[in-house]
């Protein structure tokens, strides 16, 4: 018998939405239980390929809205290695962003040629999450929670259209049958409850089922 594979986790959400505060805490919790956990986060800036998506978000450089696209998914596409390895080793691996902020960010610049359809082709054969984990906010919510930062996209207008987009997403059905949604305009302890919950009984069906991982 081989080793059983790990569960891929990833989180979604708007910016502000506290994705990242609660990929951390279940990535130490998980930890402090001594169990193996990959964390990883998309984009990863620390390749040349994520050096110019930082460039890109950053504002010191230009792209084409295309060309831009495609490096955020080539972005994920040279760490998939890495990331079935960890799981096919027996990690948990938690992502924070995948191809969903791909599709949605992209998508709800409204530029005619780049439906959600054609942004989410180039994402095609990836690793399958076994679970999304779509952190949901309010544009009011967001808004309380104070300051956008200085990078391209933090911006009201186009906010509003990618909650929009993900929720349009949702409508596939691969990704209907993935995508959970957390209220996460809640107290920072309940939703982490409540992620807790949806990732143990994710664990709980990859550990019973099918051993390969699926693909997007
Ligand atoms: N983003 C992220 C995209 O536009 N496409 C992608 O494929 C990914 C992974 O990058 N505003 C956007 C969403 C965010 C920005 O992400 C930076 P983060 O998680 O704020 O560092
Ligand atoms: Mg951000």
């Amino acid at each position: 018998m081989g080793t059983q594979r790990g569960a891929l986790v990833v989180f979604e959400g708007l910016d502000r939405s506290g994705k990242s505060t609660q990929c951390q805490r279940l990535v130490d919790v998980l930890r402090a239980n001594g169990e193996e956990v990959h964390h990883m986060r998309f984009p990863n800036r620390s390749s040349p390929i994520g050096q110019m998506i930082n460039s890109y978000l950053s504002g010191q450089a230009q792209q084409d809205d295309h060309a831009i696209h495609l490096l955020f998914s080539a972005n994920r596409w040279e760490s998939v290695r890495e990331l079935e390895e960890r799981i096919n080793a027996g990690a948990t691996v938690i992502v924070d962003r995948y191809y969903y902020s791909g599709c949605v960010y992209s998508a709800a610049k409204h530029i005619p040629s780049m439906d959600l359809e054609w942004c989410r082709s180039p994402d095609v054969g990836l690793p399958r999450p076994d679970v999304c984990i779509f952190l949901d906010i309010s544009a009011e919510e967001q808004a309380k929670r104070g300051g956008f930062g200085e990078e391209r996209y933090e911006k009201r207008e186009l906010q509003d259209r990618v909650r929009e987009c993900y929720h349009e997403m949702r409508k596939h059905p691969d990704e209907h049958a993935d995508m959970v949604i957390v209220d996460a305009g809640r107290g920072m302890e309940e939703v982490e409850q409540e992620i807790a919950e949806v990732v143990r009984r994710v664990r709980k069906n990859v550990e019973g089922g099918e051993s390969r991982l699926r693909t997007v």
